[in-house]
Formats: C-alpha cells, sequence, structure tokens
C-alpha cells in the first residue's frame, strides 16, 4: 500500500512538472455540429461543451497520474486501461468521453525500442475521431506531430468545431 501511494505521488509530480501535453494547439475551422446525447442528437449549448470539454481535461489528468504511478510499479505503460482498477487501483474507476456516451476515453500506447508514450483520446464536441493514434502519435519527442496538431479540438476556433480533445505524454 505504501509503494502504490508513493507511486502515486511520485506520478503527479511527474505529471506536473512534465506538463503532459494537450491543450491548446491550433486545428481546423469552425464546422456547425450537433453533440450525441442521450436524448438524441441536439444543438449543445456552449457552456455544455464547454463543461464536457473541462471533464475530458479532467479526467485525462487523473488517467494521467495513473498511467505514470502504474510505469514506475510495472517500468512499461499498461496495455490498456483496465488494468489501471485492479488489482490495485491506480484510479477508481476509468472515465467515459463526455462526447462519446457511454464509451471510455481512448486510450492507445506506443511501445517501441527507445520510445513509449500514451494518448488519451476524447472525440471532441463533434462526437465523431478525428484523431487516428496509428496516424498522428508515434510516441517521439516533442508531441504533437503536425499531424496531431491539425486534429486537436481548439475553442478559439469556435466553440463547436471540429478536432479531438487529447493528451499525451512525451
Ligand atoms: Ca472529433
Amino acid at each position: 500500500m505504501f509503494r502504490h501511494l508513493t507511486s502515486l505521488m511520485i506520478a503527479t509530480a511527474l505529471v506536473a512538472l512534465l506538463g503532459c501535453g494537450g491543450e491548446e494547439t491550433p486545428t481546423t475551422p469552425a464546422q456547425p455540429v450537433y453533440v450525441p446525447t442521450p436524448e438524441g442528437m441536439t444543438p449543445p449549448s456552449e457552456a455544455d461543451v464547454r463543461n464536457r470539454v473541462s471533464r475530458a481535461l479532467s479526467d485525462m489528468r487523473s488517467l494521467a497520474t495513473a498511467l505514470e504511478a502504474w510505469y514506475i510499479d510495472n517500468r512499461q505503460y499498461p496495455p490498456h486501461l483496465n488494468v489501471l482498477t485492479t488489482p490495485i487501483a491506480y484510479i477508481t474507476e476509468i472515465p467515459l468521453d463526455p462526447f462519446n456516451v457511454g464509451e471510455p476515453l481512448a486510450y492507445h500506447r506506443e511501445a517501441r525500442p527507445g520510445v513509449e508514450g500514451w494518448l488519451l483520446v476524447s472525440r471532441g464536441p463533434d462526437g465523431d475521431s478525428d484523431v487516428d493514434p496509428a496516424r498522428d502519435y508515434d510516441g517521439s519527442a516533442p508531441q504533437p506531430t503536425p499531424a496531431l496538431a491539425m486534429r486537436i479540438f481548439d475553442p478559439t476556433n469556435g466553440t463547436i468545431s471540429d478536432g479531438d480533445v487529447v493528451r499525451w505524454r512525451w
């Protein structure tokens, strides 16, 4: 238990120190789109979109801490997110994507000789996947690659614009 808590404390400090990426990057122009909700496809309010983006980023920060703690204990990033909850709870539950009803945030691990990284993706306000990890993320530093940068949601393009909400490790 003490070792696990120590890992979480170290991981929290690492995430804060490294500032694992993913917040403000230019992306594609605004497009009129709708957000899928449990009630159906309804136009979201700007406040709703902002709240969902904030929730996605906050959940990604928590996941980043859990991923780094798991890395400290296992010397690699997990193959999938489910191992973060059991047998040791690095996080209490895997967060859902606020823009993809009922589905968890997407996780991609890059593990090649000399390159280790991870990418977390929310579909963003347009409700569809713009980021393709196999194409846009290679785990190299620095990130984002140009291909990834152009697919990141940026509210300065309009609250309801194309792109995904992402966070990565480098
Ligand atoms: Ca999207």
